[in-house]
């Protein structure tokens, strides 16, 4: 273990969207309350933050959140002294003068870039390698995975005791869906839904509204709302609107803060997320769930999807792999969802049992806060 005073500096820059913060706050968060390190999180977009954490001062140059030093990260960069260790989130390009403060520092920084989530093979060669030079100053690549051999993924201590427990207690549920106005309807499915804009989205409502099973749908305000009001047939959806269409219950939800959010998948049966963080998070949940990938050019992403899905599905039954495989590739073609919905359902008990027995052996791998640690210490 470095010493108390060892100090961290996490440089996010907000490219879109919750992800790049999403990442960046976690682990922040967990070096300071596991590791007793001094951490710094400098953000250039701290409207997004608020979203994830509603206590941030969008004005404050600086301020503590539980326990984090979060910093503006301005045009105007004011020099300050470098830490131990400096962490570039996705590859975001650090200040001119902080580089130089790296340099200049009499102890060299341990500089690492962050990458981002791939299951892609090529991964387990690249974790750990040094990549390009400031100066004297040595970046290395850091990548998060689902192998020994990458830097794993974040997961704070007990969490999977904190979920099982939540899920054990209905009383605990009830509560906490109370408190965003959520009544669920007993034998309803209850589905979570946290996507980009899906042309597929339709199709897969159609299949839910005409199902003997009633299904409660949770969307929590954002990007895929446009095309839930176009089923609908309803405009300006708000939080708490509510429909109902045959066996389909809709309710919007409010985008809630960050810890509530593992709260909601660990209520829900099956839950559809997105990016990296929720992603993540949803494989913690230990439920069956559907993964909309962040698009990249010319496809690259869809490497990634595949990739995951070939882990993903190694220890499934052969008809409940191309089952949900396949309900994964119509949903990040935009393509119908019908039938692989339908295939899914069908094996619905191998993919819940999976769901949990893939959790528990991702969570056999050392978390991504401690594999940055050791990192830190095996350097030093
Ligand atoms: O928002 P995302 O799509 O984020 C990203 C970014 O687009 C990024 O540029 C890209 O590189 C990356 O995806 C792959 O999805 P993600 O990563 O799941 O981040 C969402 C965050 O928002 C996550 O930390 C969970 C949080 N969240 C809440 O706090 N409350 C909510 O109600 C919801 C729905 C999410």
């Amino acid at each position: 273990m470095p010493d108390m005073k060892t100090r961290w500096d996490i440089f996010c820059t907000v490219v879109d969207n919750y992800g790049d913060i999403g990442v960046t706050w976690r682990l922040s968060r967990q070096l300071v309350a596991e590791h007793g390190l001094a951490v710094r999180l400098w953000v250039d977009d701290l409207r997004a933050f608020e979203r994830l954490c509603p206590e941030i001062d969008i004005h404050a140059g600086q301020q503590w959140q539980e326990g984090v030093e979060v910093c503006q990260w301005s045009a105007d960069w004011q020099p300050v002294e470098a830490a131990d260790v400096v962490i570039a989130a996705f590859a975001c390009q650090l200040p001119g003068a902080y580089m130089d403060a790296m340099a200049q520092r009499e102890k060299t920084p341990l500089w690492m870039n962050l990458d981002y989530l791939s299951a892609e093979d090529w991964v387990i060669g690249c974790h750990g390698l040094p990549s390009v030079k400031y100066k004297h100053v040595q970046k290395h690549f850091f990548f998060p995975g689902f192998h020994k051999d990458t830097g794993g993924l974040l997961r704070e201590s007990g969490l999977l005791e904190r979920r099982r427990q939540f899920q054990q207690s209905a009383e605990a549920q009830r509560a906490f869906l109370q408190d965003l106005g959520v009544d669920r309807s007993p034998g309803a499915l209850l589905i979570s839904l946290f996507a980009y804009e899906n042309a597929g989205l339709a199709s897969w409502l159609d299949t839910l509204a005409s199902d003997s099973t009633p299904t409660h749908l949770l969307v929590p305000q954002g990007r895929i709302l446009g095309d839930v009001e176009r089923w609908l047939n309803v405009q300006d959806l708000q939080v708490g609107s509510l429909h109902v269409r045959d066996a389909l219950t809709v309710q919007v939800l409010p985008f809630v803060r960050q810890d509530q959010y593992d709260h909601l998948l660990w209520c829900c049966d099956f839950n559809a997320v997105r990016g990296e963080d929720s992603f993540v998070r949803a494989q913690w949940a230990g439920r069956p769930m559907l993964w909309h990938i962040y698009q990249q050019e010319e496809d690259v992403h869809l490497d990634k999807l595949e990739a995951f899905l070939a882990l993903y599905v190694k220890d499934l039954p052969p008809a409940a792999g191309e089952a949900i495989s396949g309900l994964w590739r119509a949903w990040n073609a935009g393509e119908t969802m019908t039938d692989h919905w339908q295939s899914t359902r069908k094996h619905w008990p191998q993919l819940q049992k999976h769901a949990e027995t893939w959790c528990l052996e991702q969570a056999l791998q050392t978390d991504l806060a401690a594999a940055l640690v050791q990192f830190y210490v095996n350097w030093i």
